[in-house]
């Protein structure tokens, strides 16, 4: 029985580990991203199980992906290797302390040549939610539908649907993403975004508003993500908010995909809403903490660890 399944793109990625300009001798680190991919490590730490839908070459980087994806305990047994098309990877950098730059080498990738067919049928209407985001969306059109094949699959399942609106402007314009992301809200239950990213959807500017005309759209819990100002989610006729959890952040990428798995897992779990965020923000605190974007999440085990005041943990 799988709790969770994914659908996304999962790609190489080589990060800076200086700060400055990129040149020739800059120590670079291997490893690999991918929002959903982020999402599915942090569920699986968090004791769930996860299968990710998707496409990887093949290639050593794809082959890298399903081997740490299934030593998370990620099933990685249906993502395709594509025979035609390498897998997908990005550069990273921080430019200055504070910028972080992405240069994405992801156009014609596997990932992006997902289709419907790749949706396991059986697999999307046995789980309890479907998660995926706006970069799946967006990689190309037979992504989208595949997005919107397991979407239709899982709705009549009772299959809880998740996105994360995780906007790319790399990957298209605001105008394309607001007319595919309004087409599919409607058939989602519970949607993520920062308030920038929900404002594809809406003209309000406060979180709270932001958050109630998002849910007129269609989706019962609508949550907002604002990084070290904490999060607000509106589910039934509650809003919640909490602050962040202070932490040193050394990099901020993947706080977003460690909060939702967070939430999502909470969620399942049956927690009230103020929990679900807790564990979000509890999560997104140790993604942060800790270099790349999956490297940091939490187990089960460690979520006390930031509970308390003392530093050192013995
Ligand atoms: O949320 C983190 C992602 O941004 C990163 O892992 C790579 O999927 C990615 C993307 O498209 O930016």
């Amino acid at each position: 029985m799988t709790d969770v399944v994914t659908v996304g793109e999962s790609l190489g990625l080589f990060r800076s580990e200086a700060t400055g300009p990129l040149v020739p001798g800059t120590p670079v680190t291997f490893s690999f991203a991918g929002a959903e991919s982020n999402v599915s490590i942090g569920l699986a730490r968090l004791g769930l199980r996860v299968a990710m839908l998707g496409r990887v070459g093949d290639d050593p980087m794809g082959q890298v992906i399903g081997d740490q994806l299934r030593a998370e305990g990620v099933d990685p047994s249906r993502l395709v290797v594509d025979t035609d098309a390498p897998t997908a990877f990005m550069l990273r950098y921080h430019r200055i302390a504070d910028r972080v730059v992405a240069s994405y080498h992801r156009h014609g990738s596997a990932g992006s040549r997902l289709c419907r067919a790749d949706v396991d049928e059986a697999l999307v209407r046995s789980a309890k939610a479907l998660h995926t985001t706006g970069i799946t969306l967006g990689l190309s059109l037979s992504a989208r539908d595949a997005v919107e094949h397991a979407v239709e699959l899982a709705r009549p399942a009772g299959v809880t649907v998740s996105l994360d609106i995780n906007y790319r402007s790399m990957l298209w314009s605001r105008q394309d993403a607001a007319a595919a992301l309004r087409s599919l809200i409607g058939r989602v239950d519970v949607v993520f975004g920062g308030e920038e990213e929900l404002r594809l959807l809406t003209g309000e500017t406060a979180p709270e508003a932001i958050a109630a005309a998002v849910r007129d759209l269609g989706p019962t819990e609508v949550v907002v993500k604002r990084g070290g100002r904490g999060a607000v989610a509106l589910a039934g006729s509650e809003t919640v908010a909490v602050p962040a959890v202070r932490v040193s952040c050394v990099d901020p990428v993947g706080a977003g995909d460690a909060f939702v798995a967070g939430y999502l897992s909470a969620r399942l779990e049956g927690l009230d809403p103020a929990g679900r965020l807790r564990r979000g923000a509890l999560c997104g605190a140790f993604a942060v903490s800790v270099p790349g974007d999956w490297e940091g999440l939490p187990h089960r085990g460690e979520l006390g660890l930031l509970s308390g005041a003392e530093d050192v943990h013995r």
